[in-house]
């Protein structure tokens, strides 16, 4: 045994040798990387953290409240030894934007965007993914912490798979949040004609209380279409389709919920080019969560009634039904709101072409200048317009035509519901309808109205 006096030598020798050692640049380099390297080795990554869990799956309603997406569908799968299994097919297919406009595209098992991919965390799966198009593509997993190798980047992580062939894509979903899978090949033309799609993956949340009550997924897209055409143009850098789940105003399915109900909102855009600020009407709601995680004090957000959606990324709003109505929702980009439109016109709003009008009839009986008056003589022209094509804007409300179409949709607040099926026009309430003022109204007020 050593001696205490002998221990103290030692130490100090110790402590004396390592301080010269550290003060050699090289040396202290040396040291701290190795230091570094210690400490991020001793950081689990989310998968691995969440592969020493080893959580079972995740059933639906025990562990989760399934979400609905609105004009859309939830990716079906089965259980083989505690794995969910999925099947992507990217293929070609024929989509329905609105009545009146097919499209030939291209998207997941037959949709746009494709099916949503819903788990909880925790939740290990195998994705095969079979490509039916005719040109490469991968599956990239947007936004999830996964393993490299199955992040999908065809040329980086992995060989783009080949028309004909299919891919196995194999990990777990370490964190609940809101995400989104499209190709990582030739991704403007790929997202461009529709290969896209959301992915939910939900906390395991036993307590109904604590989960929202109604939870919805909604994907923001845009394309250039021409009038009398029906394949998307990706080359293209402005948009006349602007769609939400696939679908554009008045093909929107409403979203409903009841007086009391807690609503999650999950925006995904995977537009080419364009933010979206989706703006709700009757509500201010927060912001709570984004392909990136979650809010960690919801009390301290701001509230808001704009949620801004930048392209490649997903925003989660919540707020409490508690205003009965027919609320839009829509993108605040006001030429998103518009379908088909051409932008290569002046601009007619104001001018008197009443002689003109009687000139052209005269070469072309029935001859109308249309946008004298703005864009809803347009819509209600009822001039021919070309096969394959959807008007500008509207559809029918209870009180006329609305004229808003493309990126927008209805929330219909009730104070009790039939589940999810659509309610309907709202019954307002007598006297709390905006309508003309009477003679005695506008006295009382005193508002001098001079209409010649
Ligand atoms: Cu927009």
């Amino acid at each position: 045994m050593r001696s205490i006096h002998e221990e103290d030598l030692i130490n100090s020798y110790f402590q004396s040798l390592t301080k010269f050692l550290l003060n050699q640049p090289l040396l202290k380099y040396f040291a701290f990387s190795l230091f570094a390297v210690r400490l991020i080795a001793s950081v689990p990554t989310p998968w691995e953290k969440a592969e020493s869990e080893n959580l079972p799956p995740a059933i639906v309603f025990k562990d989760y409240t399934p979400a609905v997406v609105p004009n859309g569908s939830t990716a079906k799968y089965k259980i083989v030894d505690g794995v969910k299994v999925f099947h992507l097919i990217a293929e070609p297919i024929e989509w329905e934007v609105a009545e009146g406009l097919k499209i030939k595209t291209w998207g997941f098992n037959g949709s746009v965007p494709g099916p949503m991919i819903e788990v909880a965390e925790g939740d290990k799966v195998r994705i095969y993914v079979t490509n039916k198009l005719p040109a490469p593509t991968t599956v990239h997993w947007h936004g999830v912490l996964i393993v490299c190798g199955m992040d999908g980047v065809a040329g980086l992580t992995q060989p783009a798979i080949p028309p004909g062939e299919t891919f196995l894509y194999e990990f777990i979903f370490p964190d609940a949040g809101t995400f989104m899978y499209h190709p990582h090949f030739d991704t403007m033309t790929q997202e461009g004609m529709g290969l896209t799609g959301m992915i939910l993956v939900h906390k395991r949340e036993p307590e109904r209380s604590k989960r929202p009550d109604r939870d919805f997924a909604i994907m923001l897209s845009e394309w250039n279409i021409d009038v009398g055409t029906s394949r998307p143009n990706t080359l293209k850098k402005d948009f006349n389709i602007l769609t939400m789940n696939g679908k554009v105003m008045p093909a929107t399915e409403p979203l409903v919920a009841e007086i009391g109900d807690t609503v999650w909102v999950r925006y995904g855009n995977l537009s080419a080019m364009d933010h979206h600020p989706i703006h709700l009407h009757g509500y201010s709601f927060k912001i709570i969560g984004s392909d990136g995680g979650w809010a960690e004090d919801k009390s301290i957000l701001l509230p808001e009634t704009t949620v801004l959606v930048p392209v490649g990324s997903a925003k989660v709003i919540e707020f409490v039904a508690n205003n009965p109505g027919d609320w839009i929702f829509h993108c605040h980009m006001t030429h998103h709101t518009m379908n088909q439109m051409g932008h290569n016109f002046p601009n007619m709003v104001g001018m008197d072409v009443c002689d003109f009008n009687e000139k052209m009839n005269k070469l072309i009986p029935g001859y109308k200048t249309l946008g004298t008056k703005g864009m809803h003589d347009m819509t209600k022209s009822g001039l021919p317009i070309p096969p394959n094509s959807i008007p500008m804007l509207g559809f029918a409300g209870q009180f006329g035509h609305t004229t808003l179409g493309g990126m927008a949709n209805v929330l219909r607040v009730r104070e009790k519901t039939d589940h999810y099926k659509d309610p309907g026009p709202y019954a307002f309430p007598k006297g709390t309808i905006a309508g003309p003022a009477t003679k005695a109204e506008l006295m009382r007020d005193n508002i001098e109205v001079d209409c010649k």
